[in-house]
């Protein structure tokens, strides 16, 4: 890597050479829905940073420019060493499923899911073929945002059940052949946690273990940033005179990674967890533990692009590397445990120093770039056109060796993506658009991740007409904004249905029973009534379903290394209809042939179409087109 310092005499070639200068680039352009190829102009790459200032008149200032130097500088001397082979690993083998607890199954009628629910339902998901389990949080909290903001890390929320139970589910997981990991949330605690109420006494070493500052009477807060659950990021507690940061809700507290003690309280809450036989954790927004220690106001442009102010004095901290690597020598590597960070706006390069198996820091990470269309974000109001998604999904597959990805299109912070797509309405192609994912989902690159009700094409609830209806704390405090920004409240429950994430946290639809067979009391949020045409039972019983299909592509993986450590290779890029790839080992090729539109498009010409055996498709029969959204997965006939 470069050793180069930047500043504004820097021309965009040098900062295109940068690995993190390309994902920063990659992401604006994104942003501002300009292709990759724009950056690629000899005359761009000549600019100097300074000629941006003029040249983007109103948009790029001073202050943006000396942003991304100081970004790019911090990564000088990260390097990677590379690796000749891939090691293989069970984590890289595994197809996880995401159980958002409190949704899933409720056994005991007071309308939250719970973990006898969880044990219950384990046959079904011995069925369906998945090997490992992650669990959206259990630990005793207040649920201002559903269990990530916990209160006693120790102790599991007294309605999901009881540590026995956990230990039970654990022990049931494991004799199943199956792993579990669970969500770790170490950038914040609740405010009801007792570090932060000992924090408010004034007591050691408690009371530096959130990120905190002298105010100067409770008017001005220390700096700009926005939460991201709308308004300032910064709560004022009058007795002392301090504001403490809450990148989140008011109640979900950042925490002091600069104070050692409290990193250590950490390693024992993870050591605890690994100790009882848990196979690893899923690392909330973990890019964001580290700060920049002054915290900086944050930029306004970068703001208006992404929408939040101050992220990136964050969302790449100045010893993110240095906290992950210590955190894992002192508690997974010697539990050989496995770890997904959830890392919101980390590009390719960035995220490939995360989890490459030279650096000792993370083994996989979620990525967010293809959930939404570019230019977009999840709070707009607009269908996502697929063809997007190919380039964006062929970028993310170029990790290099020695890098590992995950695979996800759902999870509960995300719309359903058929929904996406399709609208909130039960149309005629959700079940084909339902296969067609599970098909890119299962073939490409990476440990793949279900989101409950995605085997069966759960989607959006278009039965939400009212703002008490609503949960999570995102769209309340979204709501309340909109109205305060002078919205009516029609136009601001039309923008919270468009974004919410409660969409993806409807109980799951096991039959078509009361509520879905969820709960026999009043579930904590609404049934999606589509259970009654959708449920797992129905499609249980149905081998042309959505969920017998998944099964098969489950199989499928499961029985071909092929399809897990073959190499990807796109081919027929200039068709953006159309997302072709092979997966190639020695002694074995796949081909995977995608139509990602609702029309019936030509097939790709020079294919050798009797050497390919279809092993699967979405539709039946054979077709001289591609009908709308038709996937097929084929098995080259090798000599
Ligand atoms: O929905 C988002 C904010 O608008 C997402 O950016 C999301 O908050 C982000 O991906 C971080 O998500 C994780 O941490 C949050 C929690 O609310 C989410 O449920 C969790 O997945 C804070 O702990």
């Amino acid at each position: 890597m470069t050793e180069q310092v930047f500043n504004q005499n820097s021309t965009i070639g040098q900062i295109l050479n940068h690995p993190m200068g390309k994902d920063i680039a990659d992401r604006l352009l994104l942003k501002i829905n300009l292709p990759p190829f724009f950056m690629n102009n000899i005359l761009i790459k000549s600019l100097q940073l300074k000629h941006m200032k003029l040249l983007s008149g109103r948009y790029i200032d001073d202050d943006f420019i000396k942003t991304i130097c100081t970004l790019l500088n911090q990564t000088k001397g990260e390097t990677i060493t590379p690796v000749s082979e891939q090691q293989p690993t069970w984590w890289k083998e595994a197809v996880f499923y995401q159980i958002y607890p409190r949704s899933f199954k409720d056994t005991d009628g007071d309308g939250l899911g719970d973990i006898l629910g969880i044990i219950e339902k384990l046959p079904y998901l011995q069925q369906l073929g998945v090997n490992a389990i992650w669990l959206s949080p259990i630990y005793d909290s207040p649920m201002d945002d559903m269990g990530y903001d916990i209160r006693d890390y120790k102790k599991i929320f007294e309605k999901y059940g009881t540590m026995e139970q956990f230990d039970t589910l654990l022990q049931e997981v494991h004799k199943r052949g199956m792993r579990l990991i669970m969500d770790l949330i170490i950038n914040h605690t609740s405010d009801e946690h007792t570090w932060f109420k000992r924090a408010l006494e004034n007591e050691a070493p408690y009371n530096d273990f959130y990120i905190s500052k002298k105010g100067n009477g409770n008017t001005t807060p220390p700096n700009n940033w926005t939460s991201f659950f709308s308004g300032p990021a910064w709560n004022y507690n009058e007795e002392q005179d301090r504001w403490y940061l809450h990148l989140f809700s008011k109640k979900q507290i950042d925490l002091n990674w600069e104070n050692n003690e409290l990193q250590k309280e950490i390693y024992d809450i993870v050591n605890w967890w690994l100790d009882k036989g848990i196979d690893g954790f899923r690392l909330d927004v973990i890019n964001y533990i580290s700060k920049q220690p002054e915290l900086p106001n944050g930029n306004e442009v970068i703001a208006k692009l992404v929408g939040y102010c101050g992220i990136e004095h964050y969302f790449y901290g100045p010893r993110l590397h240095e906290h992950l690597r210590k955190l894992r020598l002192n508690t997974f590597e010697t539990h050989n445990a496995v770890t997904v960070g959830e890392v919101p706006g980390l590009g390719v390069y960035m995220s490939e120093l995360l989890v490459h198996e030279s650096r000792k820091e993370l083994d996989m990470i979620f990525s967010f770039d293809h959930l939404d269309s570019p230019g977009k974000s999840r709070l707009d109001d607009y269908l996502y056109d697929l063809v997007a998604l190919k380039n964006i999904l062929i970028k993310w597959q170029g990790m290099g060796l020695g890098s590992w990805n995950t695979l996800f299109f759902e999870n509960h912070d995300n719309q359903r993506m058929i929904s996406k797509v399709l609208g909130n309405t039960n149309h005629p192609l959700r079940f084909p658009l339902g296969k067609m994912l599970a098909v890119i989902h299962l073939t490409l690159k990476g440990t793949p991740f279900i989101f409950q009700g995605e085997e069966i094409g759960m989607i959006n609830c278009n039965s939400f007409t009212s703002i008490d209806q609503f949960r999570d704390v995102e769209s309340l405090n979204l709501y309340a904004s909109f109205l305060q920004n002078g919205d009516s409240k029609d136009e601001a429950l039309k923008k919270v249905i468009a974004g919410s994430r409660d969409h993806a946290r409807t109980p799951f639809q096991w039959n078509d029973s009361e509520n879905g067979g969820f709960s026999t009391g009043t579930p904590w949020i609404m049934a999606n009534p589509d259970f009654k045409i959708c449920n797992a039972d129905q499609q249980n019983g149905d081998a042309t379903s959505l969920l017998s299909f998944y099964k098969k592509l489950i199989d499928l993986r499961n029985n071909n290394t092929v399809l897990i450590y073959g190499d990807f290779k796109p081919t027929h890029n200039l068709r953006n209809d159309l997302f072709c790839y092979y997966r190639i080992s020695e002694s074995e090729t796949y081909y995977i042939e995608i139509n990602l539109t609702q029309k019936h498009v030509p097939k790709p010409l020079r294919l050798k179409r009797g050497e390919l055996k279809l092993v699967l498709s979405n539709y039946e029969g054979n077709n001289f087109l591609l009908r709308p959204f038709e996937a097929c997965v084929y098995r080259l006939n090798q000599s």
